[in-house]
């Protein structure tokens, strides 16, 4: 553990400490001056909170307050303390600016130095950042996760792969974070071209739903490459919140991962009506920074759907757990009143062995009954593109339970994405060319 302390502290005692951490906010925030925080607690005083259920009597935080309030109308300390901003990119319209002080700054880097040493690392590593550097969190805060494990960070950035092939295997690097798309396509880069010399052994991988078959690609790519067993580990996190290190997964307890709950309170909630789940429920995460300065967020709705865990683990971190995200309340796809989550086809898709694993989700809205395609690359050629395309077909409507076109093209057929988010799941509109 990075932090034994706080990672392994008892449970009794860890909730106390988040009251004292929510009590102590909600006094800042009422303290701030700032009417957005007014409006928000309307009249919620420290005193009111005897427990962390009463949580539940806050109200919640959604997306577009941090539109609304755009750039930092959401600021619960004076400007001249905020020592950095990032911003998400939203796919409509302003970007979401997020700030930080001085000492979110170091929360932010210490908890993504949990994360690194949860995947397998330790301060003697060289760990390779892959994730992109800017306004976007993942580069620079796992950066600063590095640095405060006392490790050694190779800011690569995302982009131009025969280069971070070979700083990969010239400076030894040990970690590669980054998102698992770029993670697989660099793996499958160096099992072709022959790479020697590369030496990692685990990965950090998120910023984006990836589904079991997909580390278990990963994992086996890598291996591949360096003859040495290679842990493919989960991060989570969400610029509004602080940047990734909010969950991570162990990699002796894969499947689930460990919210950093002394700084970020998680609740489960149901989409439709906000009330909580039962517990080892599926339902919306929704996430309150008990410690965060700049700009604390009160029960943001993340839109991320997943249930809590409570399997033992070895590891004795005594955080709680969340399952691996499941997908987005609003990329949930309903296809003939069906919910869809892409990840669950990306399960069929690198489940069978006969497809080269590139693949797009094509929603065709282009008549009033939508229909679902997939679109795979495959090595095979005539009959046998024809019964995998069968097969296919057949395991898509078992697993996701609607009705499924497959289109299996050669491989290098769809474009290749080096940098940012993998985006799998097109929409088609009337008009518009077939989307790839
Ligand atoms: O993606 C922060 C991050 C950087 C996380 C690097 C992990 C590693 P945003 O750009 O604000 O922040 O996007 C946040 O991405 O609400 C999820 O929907 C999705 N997401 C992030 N991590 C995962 C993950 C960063 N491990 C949004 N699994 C979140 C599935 C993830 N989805």
């Amino acid at each position: 553990m990075f932090d034994p302390e706080a990672e392994g502290q008892d449970r009794d005692e860890r909730e106390a400490l988040q009251l004292g951490h929510l009590r102590a906010l909600v006094g800042r925030l009422g303290a701030s001056g700032n009417p957005y925080w007014e409006d928000k607690l309307a009249g919620a005083e420290p005193d009111d909170l005897t427990s962390m259920d009463d949580l539940t009597g806050l109200p919640f935080t959604v997306k577009d307050e941090f539109r609304d309030t755009y750039p930092l109308g959401m600021l619960a300390v004076p400007r001249e303390e905020v020592v950095r901003v990032h911003a998400s990119s939203g796919t409509s319209g302003k970007p979401t600016i997020v700030a930080y002080t001085r000492n979110d700054i170091s929360v932010f880097a210490a908890l993504n130095a949990r994360a690194l040493v949860c995947a397998g690392a330790t301060s003697a590593d060289t760990i390779h950042v892959a994730y992109g550097y800017g306004l976007f969190t993942g580069g620079l805060g796992l950066h600063f996760g590095v640095e405060a494990l006392g490790a050694m960070a190779v800011p690569a950035s995302g982009g131009n792969q025969p280069l971070q092939l070979s700083l990969l295997a010239d400076l030894g690097s040990r970690g590669l974070c980054a998102t698992p798309s770029f993670s697989a396509l660099l793996a499958e880069r160096a099992i072709a071209e022959g790479t020697a010399d590369i030496r990692l052994r685990y990965g950090v991988l998120g910023a984006e739903p990836w589904s079991e078959p997909l580390r278990e690609r990963i994992e086996a790519s890598w291996s591949e490459v360096t003859g040495e067993p290679f842990d493919a580990c989960d991060i989570y996190g969400l610029s509004e919140v602080m940047g990734p290190g909010v969950a991570a997964e162990a990699h002796d307890s894969k499947g689930a991962m460990f919210v950093f709950d002394d700084h970020v309170h998680p609740e489960i909630v149901d989409p439709e009506t906000g009330a909580p789940v039962p517990e080892g429920e599926r339902g919306e995460l929704v996430l309150t920074t008990l410690t965060r300065e700049a700009q604390p967020v009160l029960r943001y709705r993340t839109g991320d759907v997943t249930r809590f865990v409570t399997d033992d683990t070895p590891c004795g971190r005594t955080h709680r757990r969340i399952a691996r995200l499941q997908g987005r309340v609003d990329d949930m796809l309903i296809v003939r009143g069906i919910n869809v989550f892409p990840r669950e086809i990306e399960t069929v898709i690198l489940d069978e062995p006969g497809l080269a694993g590139a693949y797009r989700i094509v929603v065709d809205r282009r008549e009033t009954l939508v229909r679902l395609e997939v679109v795979a690359e495959t090595p095979t050629e005539g009959e046998d593109r024809e019964l995998l395309a069968d097969r296919l077909r057949h395991h898509l409507r078992e697993r996701v339970r609607v009705g499924v076109d497959v289109m299996l093209v050669d491989v290098g057929t769809l474009p290749v994405q080096e940098t940012g988010k993998a985006q799998r799941v097109f929409a088609w509109d009337a008009g518009d060319p077939r989307p790839w």
